[in-house]
């Protein structure tokens, strides 16, 4: 063990496993370096405390804090169980911190939220953001949207968060509408999975509900989702609670009958070969969770999203 401490202030190399305890220091995400400096980064993590846009109960804005800190133990890993590679050595990634904005005035945060994705992504870095309620993939959907134009989306979450809505509202259960009605998601092309909430409209979008994901296996169901995305520019977004309440507590709108952390291991690692180009975890609210099961788990989620990328990047 080296006896340098704090990785987050001062590992040289943004590369490789963490060689130091993984209960002290600085939260960073997977104890990789705090920086800004975006030169030579492949992927710069972004936190977005924001939770004015939840429904039922707030709490994400302690997301990011808290996938920091379960992240920080799986940092010391060589390699990721499912992978042949680890991303952290493939990948040059910094934590780049929370994204600012006003909590005073929130019918400005969803710009703010988007110009900060925007200006991180003209530096050809990827994004990976951490929520924050699932509102947050908005914005960030748009600014990989302006780069990348209409873009396939792989959708994780226990609701199809494509309600329709009267207006430009903040809610973390309308915004797959906007973002289908301009264009920013290609719906026949893109895949929901782990539903179990009733919306009379799928918007188009191509629906795997949680009894399928139970029935057909997690898979086939990931071969069927590679299918429709083809080789089109993909952002996937994670809401943990696709995740059955059993093994993801700690979110705001709970739905029993959900993915188990397996069925989700399974799925992500069986999109390999995906045109993956951004990325998010969200609803993670750390008041709500016990002995840290919903962080650990979308930690766990983010690191193979990152594998995801570093296969679709042709790193791995
Ligand atoms: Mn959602």
């Amino acid at each position: 063990m080296s006896l340098e401490t704090d990785f987050a202030m001062t590992r040289e190399s943004l590369r490789g496993a963490n060689d130091e305890s993984t209960y002290g220091g600085i939260t960073s995400f997977m104890r990789r370096r705090y920086s800004r400096d975006l030169a030579g980064v492949d992927v710069a993590v972004l936190g977005v405390p924001f939770d004015l846009a939840t429904t039922n109960r707030a709490g994400t804005r302690m997301g990011p804090r808290g996938i920091r800190t379960a992240s920080a133990s799986l940092a010391w890993e060589q390699g990721v169980q499912g992978w042949d590679f680890s991303p952290l050595e493939a990948l040059a990634i910094v934590d780049y911190g929370d994204c600012p904005f006003d909590a005073g005035t929130p019918d400005q945060v969803p710009d703010q939220i988007y110009r900060q994705a925007r200006d991180i992504l003209a530096t050809d870095t990827g994004l990976l953001s951490l929520g924050g309620d699932h509102f947050v993939s908005y914005p960030l959907l748009r600014a990989h949207a302006e780069k990348y134009g209409p873009m396939a989306l792989i959708h994780f979450d226990a609701h199809s968060d494509t309600w329709e809505d009267d207006g430009p509202r903040i809610d973390h259960g309308t915004m797959f509408y906007h973002a289908t009605k301009e264009g920013l998601v290609i719906p026949e092309h893109s895949a929901q999975i782990g539903l179990r909430t009733y919306n009379e409209s799928s918007l188009g979008f191509n629906i795997f509900d949680a009894p399928a994901v139970h029935e057909q296996g997690a898979v086939a169901v990931a071969e069927q989702v590679r299918g429709i995305v083809g080789n089109r520019p993909c952002y996937l977004t994670f809401d943990i609670d696709c995740l059955d309440p059993s093994f993801a507590p700690g979110t705001g709108t709970p739905v029993v009958g959900g993915l188990s952390t397996h069925q989700a291991l399974q799925l992500l690692q069986n999109l390999r070969g995906i045109n993956l180009m951004g990325m998010d975890v969200v609803e993670v609210a750390p008041p709500y969770d016990v002995s840290e099961i919903t962080s650990l788990a979308a930690a766990t989620m983010a690191l193979q999203q990152l594998c995801l990328y570093t296969v679709a990047r042709g790193r791995a």
